[in-house]
Formats: C-alpha cells, structure tokens, sequence
C-alpha cells in the first residue's frame, strides 16, 4: 500500500513511523509511506500555509491553494490516484471497520490540518473525511499517525503468524480477556489455575467468559452488537431487553 501524508509538520512523523511493526512494514516493502511538506507547495517568501478567516473569529485557517496544488500533484503522479482521506474533529468516526475498509485500498492520501481547520472548498477533495475521537487536538497529524498504524497492521504480511488477527475473530467485537505470563505469582498475585491446566477447551471458555463479563461491565454498547451464542444472550438478557421507561403523562 502507498500513503502519501500532506503536512506542515513532516518532521512529526519520523521516529513513530519508523519503530517497531511500521518500520518493518516498509523495510518490507508493504507500506510505502511518503510524507510531503506542504510548504513545498507555496510560492511566497514566508511559505504560507494560513490565512484570517472570512467573517472573523479566533485563529487561522488552512489556506486552500497549497492543499489543491499538493493533492493535485501527489493524484497525478504515477499509479493509482489514492482515496483522500481528510482527518478533522467533524469527520466520520474511525474504527476498526473503517481501518479494514481502508486496508483494501491500494493508495492513500491523508491531510493534515492545523490551526482552526480548513478552508471548505478543500473539503470537495475528499473521498473520506475522519475523526479519531470526540476530543480537539491540535492538528491532523497524531489522527493520520494513528489511522496509519491500524490500517498498517491490517495488510497480509505485516503481523507474524503468531501475533496475526486471525484469532481476533474469536472475540469480534468484544473487550480482551486478561493476559498473564510468568512468574505464576507475582506479589502475591496469582496466575488463574485454569490457564496453567493445559486443558485448552476449559482455557477457551474462561477467556471467552471473562470478555463477555468485562465488555458487559465496562461497554454494554459492544455487547448490543456483538455475535453472540443463544445461551451467552441469555445470560446477559437484562442488556438487551428493553426497559420501560417511565411515563409521566402528559404533565
Ligand atoms: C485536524 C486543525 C485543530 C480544529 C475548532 C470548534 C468544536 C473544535 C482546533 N479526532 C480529532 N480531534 N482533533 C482532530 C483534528 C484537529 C485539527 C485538525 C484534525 C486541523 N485541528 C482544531 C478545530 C477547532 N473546533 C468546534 C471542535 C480547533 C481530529
């Protein structure tokens, strides 16, 4: 897959696309990540990327000259043209359907705004616009990082056979169950028996056990939507019949 990122900042995406699963995933040859500054794209002495927004108001805003040229120039250049995916706090939420939806993609290009946001017309760009939460950062830079990453992990050959999502279908849509390794007591916490039994169908079950308890704890939300068997249902009924609500008339 080809990601090509649009930023003031290019300086912000070396050493974190570098470590670890990123920075074998291009050593591989199956990210190539191209981090281009936009201020390559301006013609002025100061390199401006900004400018006040029409009809006031705090802060500036992306101008839209630069951001054409860039997209424009990184969509003609060879091999496919790219989905455009711009990361603002309006977007559609990311999540882990999106980050497969995007895995299939052969190119990406990702903007990056800064300071109050982007002109609007840059916006008939975009094939995708995203959000990584309902939190305001200060530019699109740590979302495309983080769009990246969970797509990155996605593409065949990426992930060992060990660490490979494919167990992941086991718990789709679920919480994780607790992970434990040695020394079987450690400050006087203990390593569940069940996990030190061998018996691998007793293992499953508790696992299975303890994502459906915690995800119904912690995020009854995920458990509305998970697959899940008829007794399991069952056994968390009271999350998914509904509750009357009171009525109070017309008062
Ligand atoms: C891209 C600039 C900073 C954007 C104004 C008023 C309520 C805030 C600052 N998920 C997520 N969080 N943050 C981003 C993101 C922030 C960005 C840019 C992505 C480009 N910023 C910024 C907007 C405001 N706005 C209404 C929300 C302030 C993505």
């Amino acid at each position: 897959m080809i990601v090509d990122v649009i930023t003031i900042f290019p300086e912000m995406f070396e050493s974190p696309m570098r470590a670890s699963i990123l920075g074998n995933a291009r050593m591989k040859g199956v990210l190539e990540l191209r981090v281009h500054d936009l201020r390559d794209w301006t013609h002025d002495r100061h390199r401006t990327t900004d400018d006040v927004p029409y009809g006031g108001g705090p802060g500036m805003v992306m101008k839209p000259e630069p951001l054409f040229a860039a997209i424009e120039s990184i969509q003609s250049m060879p091999g496919p043209r790219g989905t455009v995916v711009i990361l603002t706090p309006a977007g559609a939420p990311f999540s882990q359907t999106v980050a497969g939806d995007l895995a299939s993609r052969e190119r990406l290009i990702l903007v990056c705004g800064r300071y109050e946001g982007i002109d609007e017309r840059v916006f008939s760009l975009a094939d995708l616009e995203l959000s990584i939460g309902d939190f305001v950062l200060t530019g699109g830079e740590l979302p495309a990082m983080v769009v990246i990453d969970a797509v990155t992990r996605l593409l065949p050959g990426v992930l060992g056979d060990d660490e490979s999502s494919v167990e992941e279908s086991f718990t789709q849509g679920l919480l994780e169950y607790p992970h434990y390794t040695r020394p079987a007591s450690f400050r006087g916490m203990v390593v569940p028996d069940v996990l030190r039994s061998g018996d691998h169908q007793r293992i499953a079950a508790w696992r299975r056990e303890q994502a459906l308890a915690k995800t119904a704890a912690r995020r009854p939300d995920l458990l509305l939507q998970a697959d899940l068997a008829p007794d399991e249902r069952l056994r968390y009924a009271h999350l998914f019949d509904p509750q009357p609500t009171a009525n109070r008339g017309n008062e």
